[in-house]
């Protein structure tokens, strides 16, 4: 049996790979693991069978043998605790690389959300003009300061980890913002990401659920 995840029946994000099933299906295939996927709808996240693998009724979720788990950054974790390819075997590098998947979780990926979230959410808002150039900039600034550190580099921290495959995800969240290509080293930086192999087969996994969706 392989492990089983779970992914939008149908992804708002129409197939562009945004939802955070890929990092999971991009982490699986780094590793050379097969994995089923089970589709689940907006109505099932929020029952008590989803809740009970999930306690925010969201996806993704991991199912293997008897264990049980949620958010994505946990996921991929024991995906490459387990499997040879996503983080190094010494060990301060290996911490490194953990490091760097915690940054793109809780320094990168929050002022990207919450400037997503606005631009759904608060468009109609009296307060969205003011607001935007701020949320903008925070993004900004994180960026400059992901940029510096990753200067020429091809990786973060040596060769391509965990911290990586997050970060990349996470930065592909900027899709057509214009805010990535602000920085080129950084534009390269998901570019490579995006061109591994690996990534080009979870991208068309998770394309193909898009497509038969709307075929059905
Ligand atoms: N911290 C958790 C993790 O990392 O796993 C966050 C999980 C999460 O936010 N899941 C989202 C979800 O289930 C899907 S990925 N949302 C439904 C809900 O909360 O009811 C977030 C996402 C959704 C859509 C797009 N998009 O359309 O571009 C991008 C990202």
């Amino acid at each position: 049996m392989h492990p089983t995840i779970t992914a939008f029946e149908t992804s708002p994000d129409r197939g562009r790979g945004l939802a955070r099933d890929m990092r999971v299906r991009w982490a699986f295939e780094e590793v050379g693991q097969p994995y089923d996927v089970q589709l689940v709808s907006f109505k099932e996240m929020k029952e008590s069978a989803h809740r009970s693998r999930h306690p925010f009724g969201q996806i993704p979720t991991y199912e293997a043998g008897d264990l049980t788990l949620f958010e994505s950054g946990a996921i991929i974790l024991h995906i490459a605790e387990r499997h040879a390819g996503l983080l190094p075997a010494d060990a301060h590098a290996r911490a490194r690389a953990i490091a760097w998947m915690f940054a793109a979780l809780n320094t990168v990926e929050p002022p990207i959300v919450e400037r997503s979230m606005a631009l759904i959410l608060e468009k109609d808002k009296s307060w969205y003009e003011e607001r935007m150039p701020m949320l903008d900039d925070r993004v900004r600034v994180r960026l400059g300061e992901l940029s510096n550190r990753l200067g020429k580099a091809d990786w973060l921290d040596g060769a391509f980890s965990a911290g990586d495959l997050l970060m990349v995800t996470v930065l592909r969240r900027l899709d057509g913002s214009g805010h990535v290509e602000k920085f080129p080293n950084l534009a390269a930086y998901v570019a490579r990401g995006a061109a591994r192999p690996a990534y080009q087969r979870a991208f068309a996994a998770q394309l193909a659920v898009f497509k038969n969706s709307k075929a059905s």
